[in-house]
């Protein structure tokens, strides 16, 4: 993977190019859930339509089903989904500890219990990323152990180790693997964790950022309930031992405010449900902050949902429409529902890409916050 920074701003904001085997990635990025080889709602032509340059996948879901092995078969990710451009796939390790009844970690893996039929099944650093080798993914995500917020000190402490055990395993494996032709085009990344512990957060980045073969580092363990502030400062803090050199990604965040927080504290990628689960609930994102669609207010409202979005719904179709669609509970709702969210999201990470690229990173970020105020939302 090629990385470079084309410009920094504000504290620590900078907007690079990541370029792998199947797209040229610009961030700050911000890349759309697709959890089962597909984001919900939609299809490749959508996202394309979009921009969308990278999406995720989750192994703990294509490997349960419809099983990596045929994914194979139809040519990875890429062939089976028709989406061109980069996949991002997660571990499985959040998807174990979060999804399935009573994950057991030890030292060499995560036992789980499927959530679809109730089978048994055993990840380890190896088995992942046989399962990613498979799915051909352009970003694979090492096996990582997850633990619950608020938490004791010896079980964060455990955590670390293990995933510095585990990043160590799987990064030898992938580098066998590689010289024996598998997974060459294919990138790792390794996953800090350790709370909301300074000294926690400083041990588990230092050991991973030393394993120098990983093409970029992620920040976990976040966003699992503690206060925004203390991860804006856990971020804050783990970001100065993280190499400049290399793409920094915060999983699993979050809202708009939370992306542009965490830019300013130097993140170059993020992903979330986000935008896609809210707008089937009916929360749609607009410059002016939150609308919720439901309400009887646009029942007979001609405007689109936001007078400054220019994606597929806004320019085609009225709130009053919207607003008839989810009431009777349609699909197409979710379809343009989801569009305008993900474009907003990938709109406000090219904005802000654009003000970092201009130095005016306080400018932009004080215009997105006063147009919120403004409307209380
Ligand atoms: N680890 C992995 N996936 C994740 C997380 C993590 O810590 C998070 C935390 N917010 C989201 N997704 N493997
Ligand atoms: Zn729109």
């Amino acid at each position: 993977m090629e990385f470079k920074i084309d410009g920094k701003s504000y504290n620590k904001a900078r907007a690079c190019t990541i370029k792998t085997a199947h797209s040229t990635i610009q961030t700050p990025v911000f890349m759309p859930v697709g959890t089962q080889a597909t984001v919900k709602a939609l299809d490749a032509n959508d996202l394309l339509d979009m921009g969308a340059k990278i999406i995720l996948g989750n192994t703990y879901h294509l490997y349960l089903r419809p099983g990596s092995k045929l994914i194979k078969k139809f040519g990875g990710l890429h062939g089976f989904s028709k989406f061109p451009n980069s996949f991002l796939t997660d571990s499985g390790g959040f998807q174990a500890f979060s999804l399935s009844d009573n994950s057991k970690p030890d030292e060499n893996g995560i036992t789980f219990k499927s959530h679809i039929d109730g089978s048994k099944h055993y990840f380890t650093p190896q088995s992942v990323l046989d399962t990613q080798y498979e799915l051909g993914s352009d970003i694979m995500m090492i096996l990582d152990d997850l633990v619950a917020l608020p938490n004791t000190r010896e079980r964060i402490k455990k955590s670390i180790e293990r995933t510095t055990k585990w990043a160590e395993e799987a990064i030898k494996y992938h580098k066998e693997q590689q010289k024996k032709g598998i997974g060459v085009n294919q990138n790792i990344f390794a996953i800090i964790q350790g709370g909301t512990d300074k000294e926690f957060r400083k041990l588990s980045a230092t050991q991973l950022c030393a394993l120098e073969d990983y093409d970029g580092y992620a920040i976990g363990g976040l966003s699992v309930g503690e206060p925004n502030e203390e991860m804006y400062e856990t971020v804050e803090w783990t970001t100065d031992f993280m190499p400049q050199n290399k793409p920094r990604y915060l999983m699993g965040v979050g809202t708009p405010e939370d992306l542009i927080e965490n830019i300013e504290r130097g993140v170059d990628m993020f992903d979330c449900v986000m935008p896609t689960r809210n707008a089937r609930n009916g929360t749609l994102f607009t410059s002016f902050g939150r609308v919720n669609i439901k309400k009887a207010t646009f029942k007979e409202d001609p405007l689109p949902i936001d007078s400054e979005c220019d994606c597929y719904t806004c320019r085609n179709f009225s709130r009053a429409y919207l607003n008839h669609l989810f009431r009777a509970g349609e699909i197409t709702y979710y379809r343009l529902s989801s569009i305008h969210n993900i474009h907003y999201y990938l709109n406000l990470m090219r904005q802000a890409r654009e003000a970092i690229l201009a130095d005016n990173w306080l400018e932009f970020k004080k215009e997105f916050y006063q147009k919120r105020e403004n409307t209380g939302k």
